[in-house]
């Protein structure tokens, strides 16, 4: 194991025990590796949750940050600063929206989308007044507010958290009749991640996104597409929601869109949507801020090439090759798209947690799920031969306890 140095135990002593990390500590790093206090190099196979799709440090992004840093980094929203235009106006483009609102976390994003929506149905639809409703999945991970968590079906997220936020119903995943079922008058909306990232990177049937976008479409309901995780490149479309052709009525997004160097998120959608909210009904200290600006300004420039969305797709079907080669070796399914996959390795073999634990003595980082589930997301700018070389060190754990 990874030798277990004082700033590991110094960590310990002086923060909250809610993870459980890796007993490594990073120094520094760049594109797709890492580099620990013992000047021991790791292969990024977690990309910080898919925050870092365009690897650390990119030096486009970095070179925005310096720049703005040089120049003004928070005005607050009581006055306007001269990066926000382009950088609402250029998101908004790509989502092909014709409104931003920016925050900073993937939870605000998502309570943002909770609150519009709750407004949206009383304002627009004529939902009667405190009795919207919202339909989610099970499996979702969406963050971890109080409200939030009111509809996980984790246990490990909800549980001791109440009292719970009512208004939202929990269907099965993919189950496009139970979600169908669960609309009624005081629907506003549906909120489902595109694929489910927490739960193990799991893809829904074909046709189920379509389904969702014609339901919530015939019943007057939004769809908010949570593509905090599954956005920006991360499954070889800008929008997992791409791979179908499928438009939401709001675009939530987080992790990838700060570059890996601030919190960036934001809720993108139409004026008919995002027009409910009148000035000091929302807001946030930092939302919306000149370095955030900056930076996910260039993110989005990157975005705009295609390159990143073809490199993911490209090199994901590479490793979505070479990964169900090991079916039958260790692995008994492999689930994802893009350079995003879900392995779920033989529980009789060892749990998730283990086998992060040997790839990291192997100089691969990932992170597990849940039980044997270990998520695979390295960087954008990870190489093939990168690539081959983490399936070929999670080989070799497998064969090693076989
Ligand atoms: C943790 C999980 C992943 C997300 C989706 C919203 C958010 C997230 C689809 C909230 C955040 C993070 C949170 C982080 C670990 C990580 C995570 F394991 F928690 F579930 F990626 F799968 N929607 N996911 O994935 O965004 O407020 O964190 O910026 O809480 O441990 P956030």
């Amino acid at each position: 194991m990874v030798r277990t140095p004082a700033a590991v135990r110094d960590a310990e002593r002086w923060t909250a025990h809610n993870y459980h990390p890796l007993p490594v500590v990073i120094s520094s790093a760049e594109g797709a590796w890492l580099t620990d206090v013992d000047g021991r190099r790791y292969l990024d196979c977690l990309a910080g949750y898919s925050a870092l799709n365009f690897g650390h440090r990119h030096p486009q992004l970095i070179a925005a940050a310096h720049a703005q840093l040089d120049r003004l980094t928070l005005t607050s929203r009581a006055f306007i600063h001269d990066q926000f235009a382009d950088f609402c106006r250029e998101l908004a483009e790509l989502c092909g929206k014709e409104l931003v609102l920016p925050m900073n976390t993937g939870a605000e994003a998502v309570e943002t989308a909770i609150k519009v929506a709750r407004k949206w149905g009383y304002q627009v639809k004529g939902v009667p007044a405190g009795q919207a409703t919202i339909v989610v999945a099970e499996g979702n991970f969406h963050g971890r507010t109080t409200t939030i968590v009111s509809f996980s079906t984790d246990t490990d997220a909800r549980d001791d958290f109440g009292p719970y936020t009512p208004g939202f119903r929990i269907v099965p995943y993919g189950d496009l009749a139970a979600l169908e079922a669960a609309i009624d008058d005081t629907t506003v909306a549906v909120l489902i991640e595109p694929i489910q990232g927490e739960q193990g990177v799991v893809v829904p049937p074909e046709g189920y996104l379509p389904g969702v976008r014609r339901v919530c479409t015939e019943r007057n309901v939004l769809f908010v597409a949570d593509e905090i995780q599954s956005g920006l490149g991360r499954t070889g479309e800008t929008f997992a929601c791409d791979h179908e052709g499928v438009t939401p009525d709001m675009y939530l997004l987080g992790k990838a869109l700060g570059g890996g160097i601030v919190p960036v998120s934001a809720v993108v959608a139409d004026a008919d949507v995002l027009g409910v909210l009148r000035p000091g009904q929302h807001g946030s200290t930092f939302g919306g801020n000149p370095l955030a600006c900056a930076v996910a300004t260039e993110v989005v420039r990157l975005l705009a090439t295609g390159e990143f969305q073809h490199r993911s797709a490209e090199l994901g079907a590479r490793l979505h090759e070479s990964l169900r080669a090991l079916i039958g070796q260790g692995l008994v399914a492999v689930r994802g798209r893009g350079l995003w996959a879900g392995i779920d390795i033989d529980p009789a073999l060892m749990t998730g947690r283990e086998a992060c634990e040997r790839l990291a003595e192997r100089g691969v980082l990932a992170k597990d799920t849940h039980g044997s589930t270990i998520r695979l997301a390295p960087p954008l700018v990870v190489t093939a031969e990168e690539l081959d070389h983490a399936v070929a060190q999670l080989a070799a754990v497998l064969a090693g306890a076989r």
